[in-house]
Formats: C-alpha cells, structure tokens, sequence
C-alpha cells in the first residue's frame, strides 16, 4: 500500500492519535463481523432481534445461548497482525486512545494499553438484577444461570441496542476524538451510535481523519485519507512505513 508521504510526515510528528475499530479488526482473526455473524443455527437471526433488553426478556435463554456461542468462538480466536500493529503504534504515540466497540477483548489480549470498550466485554457477566458480576457459571445449564447473590438471571457485560453505554467510557472516547490530530476509524461501518459519531466529532475538532476499512462506508466521502483493504494487511504496513519497524 502506498501511503502519501504528507500522511506519513504528519502520523510521525504526531503526539495526540485517537483509534476507533469494529468488527472488522477481528474479522482476519476468524471472527465474522457483526453484520455477517450470523450462521448456521443463528442464521435465521438479525443480531440486533437478540442484542437487545427486549429480547432477553422475552427469551432468556436464547440470547443467553448465543452469546455462549460467541463466547465458544472467540476462545478459539487470537489476535491479528492488525491488533498487534495497534499496540506497537500506541508504544511509539505518546497520547494513544483505542476505542472499541468490539467486545472480544482482542485489543487487551495482543497486549493494547488504553482501550475503551465502548460497548463491554463478551467475557464478562454479570446479575441482569444486583449488577454482581460472576467468576463461573455453568454455560451448558437447561436455563440461564443465576446469580449467587440474589438469583438474578445472568447476561453478558455487554451494551445492548437501546441501553445507553458506560458514561465514563463514552465522556473519555468523546474527548479523546475532540483533542487528537489524527482519528483512525478502522474496521467499521460507522452505523452504530454513537460510537459512529466520535469520527465527526474529531473532524469538528481539526483532526485528520483516516479511514481503514474493507469497503467504502458513510464516512468515507467525509475524511481526508481512506485506504481501502484488510486492516491486518494495511496497519502493519502503515507502522513500517512510519516508523520503520
Ligand atoms: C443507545 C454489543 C439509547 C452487543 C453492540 C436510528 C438512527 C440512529 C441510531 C439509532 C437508530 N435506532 C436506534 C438507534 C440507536 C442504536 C443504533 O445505533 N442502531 C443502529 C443499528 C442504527 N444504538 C444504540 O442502541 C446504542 N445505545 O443509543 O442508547 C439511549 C440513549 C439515552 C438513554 C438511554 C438509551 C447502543 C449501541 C451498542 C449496541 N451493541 N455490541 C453485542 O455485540 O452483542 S453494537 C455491535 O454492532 C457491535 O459491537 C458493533 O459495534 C456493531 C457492528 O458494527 P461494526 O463493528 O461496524 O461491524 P459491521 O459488521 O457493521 O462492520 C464491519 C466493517 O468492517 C464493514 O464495513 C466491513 O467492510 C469491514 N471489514 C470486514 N473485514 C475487514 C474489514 N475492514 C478491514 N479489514 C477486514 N479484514
Ligand atoms: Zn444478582
């Protein structure tokens, strides 16, 4: 890939960079994206029918089994080359923000500092009552576990459509899109709110945006440099081309 050498001149100087990555990122990991999830058993399901309140309230055990399906399929995945070139660009930038809304938890696996779950962490669980979150549970159990504390049904630690995302992460994503110089969004269709609109926030703010992304997407017309191919391929290149290494 060749990178335009005035993007290359201003990525090397630069002190403040702000990363928002989707499921694209894993994707070359073995992990489908969020849009092309769905196989099999699952197929006849539109992820956002069971990522929702309302689903687990109306069949517990069915968005339970899915997320133990995903949960199956990511102790089987490891990171990318793409996850890898993001820790070693965050080495080398003194102000370095990952912001995810990927909840595999790959980013911190292949070793990345700063990450914001946007969205949580399909690993975790926790009372869908108390808040308690759970070391075990048994994930092969005839209904939805329940919480030692109070008996509460247990779910993922993950935001679904329709419930607000973790204040804290949100405010910290906000104002590292507003303060950098350069935005990365990377692997996503930047449909999801809000995390889609950290992009704009940034180019409100004066930052160079740039966009690594399989295919075009909304944002692409709005940026000021787009590299179109897999992440796992582009970021690796981009920080030999930067930084040599
Ligand atoms: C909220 C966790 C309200 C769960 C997820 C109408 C208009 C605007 C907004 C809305 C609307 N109707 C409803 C909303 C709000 C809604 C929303 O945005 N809906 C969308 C569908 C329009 N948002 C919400 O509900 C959010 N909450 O708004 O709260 C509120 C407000 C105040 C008070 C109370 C409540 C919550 C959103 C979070 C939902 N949870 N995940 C789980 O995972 O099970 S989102 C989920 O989908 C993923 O986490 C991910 O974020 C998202 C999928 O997006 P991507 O990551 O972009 O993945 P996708 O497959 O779409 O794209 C992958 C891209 O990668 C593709 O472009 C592909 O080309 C590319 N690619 C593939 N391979 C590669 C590659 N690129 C590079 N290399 C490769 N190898
Ligand atoms: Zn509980």
């Amino acid at each position: 890939m060749d990178f335009p050498q005035n993007f290359l001149r201003f990525l090397v100087s630069a002190s403040r960079v702000a990363i928002l990555t989707g499921a694209g990122v894993s994707q070359e990991s073995g992990l489908k994206t969020f849009r092309d999830a769905q196989t099999g058993l699952w197929a006849q399901y539109k992820p956002e029918d069971l990522a929702s309140p309302e689903a687990f309230v109306r069949d517990p055990k069915l968005v339970w089994d899915w997320y133990a399906w995903r949960r199956e399929a990511i102790k089987g995945a490891r990171p990318n080359p793409g996850h890898y070139a993001l820790v070693e660009m965050e080495k080398r930038i003194p102000e370095f923000t990952l912001i995810t809304q990927n909840v595999d938890g790959l980013h911190r696996f292949a070793g990345s500092q700063n990450v914001l779950e946007l969205h949580g962490n399909i690993q975790k669980v926790r009372c869908s009552q108390c808040g308690t979150f759970a070391e075990t549970w048994d994930d092969d159990s005839e209904s939805v576990p329940a919480c030692e504390i109070c008996g509460g049904a247990l779910r993922p630690d993950v935001v679904w459509f329709g419930e607000s995302l973790p204040r804290d992460g949100l405010e910290s994503a906000v104002n590292a899109s507003r303060s950098c110089q350069v935005f990365f969004s990377i692997g996503t269709s930047g449909v999801v709110q809000p995390a889609a609109a950290l992009a704009h926030a940034a180019r409100n703010n004066g930052s160079v945006v740039v966009e690594i992304n399989a295919e075009p997407t909304p944002l692409t017309p709005t940026v000021d440099f787009a590299f179109h191919g897999k992440s796992g391929v582009i970021l690796p290149e981009l920080v030999r081309a930067v930084w040599n290494s």
